[in-house]
């Protein structure tokens, strides 16, 4: 993408509302606008971060065996009336008339809806175990929207549903989840810790909170610092097989929110490892069991020729606040420094001095970098030098290839590496070879 095509309207100033370095750093990189109190419009840039995040979070429910459909933002109330949420919901639920005098809703979740899709189709236990998710806007009339996209009112979350016929095979759903979680922050190099959690207005009572540490968070969280060293769950692991290793090994160290803190328990950690945080809540998973199905008819036929209500849980994403996780993780003061698996473009393509020598190298590299698949934001616009850095330094991405006229007199361009600032000098061929095999390695 040529800069002097693109848009990529960035501020100079400081942003006066943003009071954390996410937030003002999404809206002086050009990623967002405020259109309402906690609703966004997002900018060319940050939705293509929010595209990349929303494409591993996807790859990863399909590889746990998630199905993806998609369901409609409004919802009747009809619908929250049949699970006794209508009411229940408050003020945090948007609710609309329409023209019919119909009482209908923004979508705050859609365990209601999901569970009716369900008993419109499935009878059977054979047609069990079943994972349906969507990635979808949300709508919280939360009472105070904050931190950008970290609480909007709008925002994007990736929701999945398990249905199965007993409490052992939904724990065994519940368990892919779990795992699906781990290995989807972890592909974001982000680490998310799950955290022992309490239900909410979604109910229940087996929940995890996926938590990445942050002195900004929301959430106040107590754990052992040991639970920071094990291994994620690698691209190889059977979905098909029994998960549960996995989750005894994250779950026998402490690890909790503030809610379902229990001091004691925390006490009994070794005095050098407890650890008392801040931290991002970027997914939450449930149990909640027959909850809806039972209050809505969602019923099966088992084996033995009865029928019973389907055992379900919801598993949510924050896909939108997962951008203000990820800056808040990888910047420094002089802006973001995206990881490969998320950044909006793999190079910044800096031209010097557009319109004289550096031009034929420039068009070059450009042309066979994005030839090979790598990404390309190229500055070709006629403006200082130090505002073509700054702007780079700002937008965070994790290459820069800077083409001045004095390098090229020994045939050198300079490669900066964002996130370290170091550099080097190399041929053109050298810098294009080593950013395909940098976007390779990213697979
Ligand atoms: C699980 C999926 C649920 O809604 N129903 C469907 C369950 N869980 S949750 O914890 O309430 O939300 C899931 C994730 O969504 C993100 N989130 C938000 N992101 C931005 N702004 C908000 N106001 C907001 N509220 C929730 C969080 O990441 C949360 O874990």
């Amino acid at each position: 993408m040529r800069l002097s095509r693109y848009f990529l309207p960035i501020l100079k100033e400081n942003p006066k509302e943003a009071e954390i370095v996410s937030h003002r750093l999404m809206l002086r990189a050009g990623m967002i606008r405020q259109q309402s109190a906690g609703i966004y419009a997002w900018l060319p840039l940050g939705l293509r971060v929010l595209e990349k995040v929303q494409k591993i979070v996807e790859e990863e429910q399909k590889r746990a065996g998630a199905v993806q459909l998609l369901m409609p933002t409004v919802q009747s109330a009809d619908l929250w009336r049949e699970s006794g949420r209508y009411d229940a919901y408050g003020k945090e639920m948007l609710r609309i008339t329409d023209r019919h005098e119909r009482e209908m809703l923004f979508g705050p979740t859609n365990e209601e809806m999901i569970t009716d899709i369900f008993r419109g189709y499935v009878r059977s236990y054979k047609d069990l175990p079943l994972n349906l998710f969507h990635v979808q806007w949300k709508f919280r009339d939360e009472v105070r929207p904050r931190f950008g996209v970290m609480r909007g009112r709008e925002f994007l979350m990736k929701d999945a549903y398990s249905f199965d016929v007993d409490q052992e095979k939904a724990r065994a759903a519940y368990n892919r989840m779990f795992v699906a979680y781990l290995r989807t922050f972890a592909r974001m190099g982000l680490t998310a810790i799950p955290m022992k959690a309490d239900t909410g207005p979604i109910g229940g009572d087996l929940s995890h909170e996926f938590i990445v540490l942050a002195s900004t968070g929301e959430s106040e969280v107590f754990l052992d610092k040991d639970i920071l060293s094990l291994p994620i769950p690698g691209e190889d692991t059977d979905f098909d097989g029994d998960l549960s290793h996995v989750i005894d090994a994250w779950t026998s160290h402490y690890a909790a929110t503030d809610e379902m803190h229990d001091a004691d328990a925390f006490a009994a950690v070794d005095a050098g490892k407890q650890e008392q945080a801040r931290g991002i809540e970027v997914g939450h998973i449930f149990y909640f069991g027959t909850k809806y199905s039972e209050a809505m008819g969602a019923k099966v036929a088992t084996g033995e020729g009865s029928e019973v209500p389907v055992h379900m849980g919801s598993y949510g994403i924050g896909v939108s606040r997962l951008l203000g996780a990820l800056i808040e993780a990888n910047h420094d003061d002089d802006g973001i420094a995206w990881p490969m698996s998320v950044t909006p473009f793999h190079v910044g393509l800096i031209n010097m001095k557009p319109g004289a020598e550096t031009d034929p190298v420039c068009d070059a590299l450009y042309k066979q970098l994005e030839e090979a698949g790598v990404e390309v934001l190229y500055d070709d616009r006629d403006t200082r030098a130090g505002a073509k850095f700054a702007s780079m330094d700002l937008i965070g991405l994790p290459y820069q290839v800077v083409v001045g006229p004095r390098g090229l007199k020994s045939g050198e361009v300079e490669l900066k590496t964002r996130a370290t600032g170091e550099k080097q000098m190399l041929s053109p061929e050298a810098a294009l070879n080593l950013l395909i095999e940098a976007v390779k390695a990213q697979g």
